[in-house]
């Protein structure tokens, strides 16, 4: 059941503008607050003639927030767990890990899917659509106390824009969770619910927000095993604001497309969503041919074993739909037609370089000589790319070699021209990738012209990116993947855990300390240079007689950690035991998909090319996260990322890999975290079925057990004694009062607000996150009654 929002007096007078100012400056800055209390003495009280007394008298006692303040009923937080009630939030009760595991498993047979570990949200997907995300709902979250409403990932998105606004800081949503655990969902969920909050005065930003997600989501998932619509990128969504919590715009980095979708997919899988939406869309448009593509026959790159013909693509009617919604995006977002037109035209010559074969020359001499079987295919793929097809032919089927100043031509094989063919495809769609992005980016930019000089902005970022994966057969592309969600990991701990357990040392706060797995062994296995598992992976991929069986020794011989291990009887195998369980990885590919190489001959003959979009993507300088650069001096401009070289020689998948992750990391500790944890509760992906065992596992691998245990017995938020005084003081002093900064006037204050269970270190104040959430409540209410007091006075004054 469903408490009824609370009640605000608010609506006239918040639409008053000297209110609305009055609220601002109070909310923003409360050293002015004395200030705004003079003003409301002195010009109210001279104008009050005859009345004084009684008016007076009323005033100050109004004024006296001390004697409004207190009211707040005190809540008991901690329930045992004998209560009958339901548990909104597991930290308050015993930490078992079969309780835990019962009341998730009882809130999600009500159909409660979100449920509390102190801050930190849990979400269990439903795997069927919930009536819990309509506009009374997100009016509901808007503003509340956390306690008055049902655990919810709206809450989480009030709780982080109320954090920015109040604390002048920027925020981050972290979500994490495994494959299909319904991440992207819980994202745009957030964006949703921040664009409400954001009040864009603006509809079409708005609506422009909402759409970015759908728009590259197009471009970066793909059907896999586990989810029909897996992001097989990192997205990290920033949304802009104004310092008085206006949305302005909106930023989007990406980080690792698994590009070799484009050219390959496994059993089961599928390519990018984009392909068949544009394949079915344009045939129902008429316009395949156009396109140089044919409904009889598929493209290679789109056939598997699910999809042998055409026709089952181009009768396809949600495709179709799908292709006029990107294209919908497209123009809403802002791009031009003659974009589209070229982004079109780039998807079908990737499509078509997919048919382009090739055989063996067969002469005495030279029987490593390939040639192009289909010229009319080739043919097809220069016109749609702007580029002579003589050139391309060349191109594919040879390469320069300089020896000696001297330049070269040597044959490619089949083998080699397939690699070439393939790699220019992957290039192709990774850089149409970017810089899909990257115009979004520009397009979305806030205006200089909004945020005022002082105004640097704020911002709330959110992080979805692939969740961990487990396949029969896991190759470069799950090492990856799996690496960051490491990351990811280490971070959520870093900040549950170690660094708070460092705070009650330091500070010396007596609190139980938490046991909680450590994967900082794992990362250093990863990352760890000269000897980590990338270093060598580099290290290998620079010896040109390598293979990926002297690549598994190499690891074999220097990674020397129980987590590392050669499984028996598995050629190329090895295992990981990472800490959302054991993988085994096969090492086939490692070095090819490694070293990536887009030859100088294809990056050359295409910046030869007649259209503008196909030049810019391989000239334009592709900063190391894959990004087209933007002219210098823009803003947000980032000058200090290394180029790519034209061949690309130089910068291996794992450096640029290791770069991204620190890139996003180092966006992400600029905020102030929040945490969604995703939970998967069957792998069959049904709607009500509760799978206890695999849910333990994650409850197990994430540490939310431990963190149940650290919220409950710690301190999340850790206050310097100044900060806490100036923010709070009012709920226990008299406005024009300058209280001393000392651990007493903290205590003062903590005690007239009622609070128990807090700690006082030597230099901050120990509170856990529910005493936050009363003490910024209260101040809520204090400033509120400020605005009331004013109508009042005017009421008064008639
Ligand atoms: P993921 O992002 O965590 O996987 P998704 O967010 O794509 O997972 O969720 C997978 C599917 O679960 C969605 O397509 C929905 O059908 C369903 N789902 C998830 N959350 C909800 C919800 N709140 N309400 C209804 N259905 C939901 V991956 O990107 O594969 O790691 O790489
Ligand atoms: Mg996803």
């Amino acid at each position: 059941p469903r408490n009824p929002p609370p009640t605000l007096h608010q609506p006239e007078l918040w639409s008053d503008d000297f209110n609305d100012f009055i609220c601002k400056c109070l909310i923003k800055d409360f050293e002015l607050r004395p200030n705004v209390l003079d003003l409301l003495h002195h010009v109210f009280i001279k104008q009050i003639v005859g009345r004084e007394k009684i008016l007076q008298k009323q005033l100050i006692e109004l004024i006296d927030l001390n004697q409004q303040i207190g009211v707040i009923e005190k809540t008991s937080h901690m329930k045992t767990q004998t209560d009958a009630e339901e548990v909104d939030d597991l930290a308050t009760l015993e930490v078992l890990d079969e309780v835990v595991n019962s009341e998730l498993q009882s809130r999600y047979g009500r159909d409660q899917i979100y449920t509390y570990v102190g801050d930190i949200l849990i979400a269990v997907n439903p795997f069927h659509k919930m009536e819990i995300y309509t506009p009374q709902d997100t009016k509901m979250y808007i503003g509340a106390k956390r306690t008055a409403n049902p655990p919810h990932i709206f809450a989480v998105a009030d709780i982080a824009y109320q954090s920015m606004v109040s604390y002048n800081a920027d925020q981050c949503v972290v979500i994490s969770g495994e494959s299909g655990a319904g991440k992207t969902e819980s994202a745009h969920l957030l964006v949703q619910q921040l664009t409400v909050l954001g009040k864009a005065n603006n509809r079409t930003l708005q609506e422009k927000i909402l759409l970015v997600n759908s728009l590259v989501e197009a471009f970066g998932n793909a059907c896999t095993v586990i989810n029909d619509n897996s992001s097989r990128f990192g997205k990290y969504l920033e949304m802009k604001f104004t310092c008085g919590g206006t949305v302005v715009g909106a930023q989007i980095s990406e980080y690792l497309l698994e590009k070799s979708r484009v050219i390959h997919q496994a059993i089961g899988e599928r390519n990018f969503h984009i392909f068949y939406y544009i394949y079915a869309g344009l045939a129902d448009r008429k316009k395949l041919a156009h396109y140089k593509l044919s409904d009889s026959k598929t493209p290679k790159y789109l056939c598997n074993e699910h999809i042998k013909l055409g026709p089952d693509i181009v009768s396809n009617t949600f495709y179709k739909e799908q292709f006029d919604a990107v294209e919908q995006c497209f123009k809403v977002i802002g791009f031009t037609l003659e974009e589209l037109g070229s982004v079109y035209s780039t998807l079908a010559a990737i499509l078509n370089s997919g048919d382009i074969e090739f055989s063996p020359v067969a002469s005495e001499h030279q029987t490593d000589k390939s040639n192009i079987s289909n010229i009319s295919v080739l043919e097809n793929v220069a016109s749609l790319l702007c580029i002579r097809s003589d050139e391309l032919q060349e191109a594919l089927t040879s390469h320069c070699v300089v020896a000696r100043g001297e330049t070269i031509v040597r044959p490619n094989t089949v083998e080699k021209a397939v690699e070439v063919r393939d790699a220019m495809g992957k290039a192709l769609y990774g850089r149409l990738f970017s810089w899909i992005v990257n115009r979004i980016n520009a397009l979305l930019r806030p205006d200089r012209f909004i945020l005022c000089a002082d105004d640097k902005g704020l911002n709330i970022g959110i992080l979805d990116i692939f969740g961990f994966e487990n396949f029969k057969k896991n190759s470069f592309e799950q090492l990856c993947i799996n690496i960051a969600n490491e990351q990811i990991q280490f971070y959520f701990n870093q900040h549950i855990f170690a660094w708070e357990q460092d705070e009650y040392l330091n500070e010396e706060v007596d609190a139980r300390m938490i046991e909680y797995e450590d994967n900082r062994p794992l990362l250093d296995l990863f990352l760890q240079k000269p000897m980590g598992m990338l270093s060598l992976l580099d290290e290998e991929s620079r010896f040109p007689q390598a293979t990926d069986q002297t690549l598994v020794e190499k690891f074999e011989d220097n990674l020397k950690t129980k987590s590392f291990w050669r499984p028996k009887r598995v050629d190329l195998g090895f295992g990981i035991h990472h800490y959302a369980g054991k993988v085994i990885y096969n090492a086939a590919g490692f070095l090819a998909k490694n070293r990536e190489t887009l030859p100088a001959d294809i990056v050359l003959l295409l910046r030869s090319s007649e259209n503008e979009l196909i030049r810019k993507l391989v000239t334009h300088p592709l900063t190391k996260t894959g990004k087209v650069g933007h002219q210098p001096g823009e803003p947000g401009d980032t000058p200090s990322h290394p180029r790519e070289t034209t061949n690309m020689r130089t910068q291996t998948v794992a450096s640029y890999f290791r770069y991204s992750l620190m890139d996003l990391l180092s966006k992400m500790v600029a905020g102030q975290p929040h945490f969604v944890r995703c939970i998967k509760p069957n792998n069959d992906r049904h709607a009500n079925k509760f799978d206890r065992e695999k849910v333990l596992v994650q409850l197990r691998y994430t540490g939310i057990l431990e963190t149940a245990k650290i919220r409950r017995q710690g301190y999340s938020h850790r206050i310097l004694f100044a900060n806490f005084i100036k923010r709070y003081y009012i709920l226990a002093f008299h406005a024009h009062e300058e209280p001393a900064v000392t651990p007493e006037t903290c205590a003062a204050i903590l005690e007239k607000a009622k609070l128990e269970n807090w700690a006082m270190g030597k230099t901050k104040v120990f509170l856990k996150y529910y005493h936050i959430e009363h003490l910024n409540l209260m101040v809520q209410q204090a400033t509120q009654r400020i605005v009331l007091l004013q109508a009042c006075v005017r009421g008064w004054l008639g």
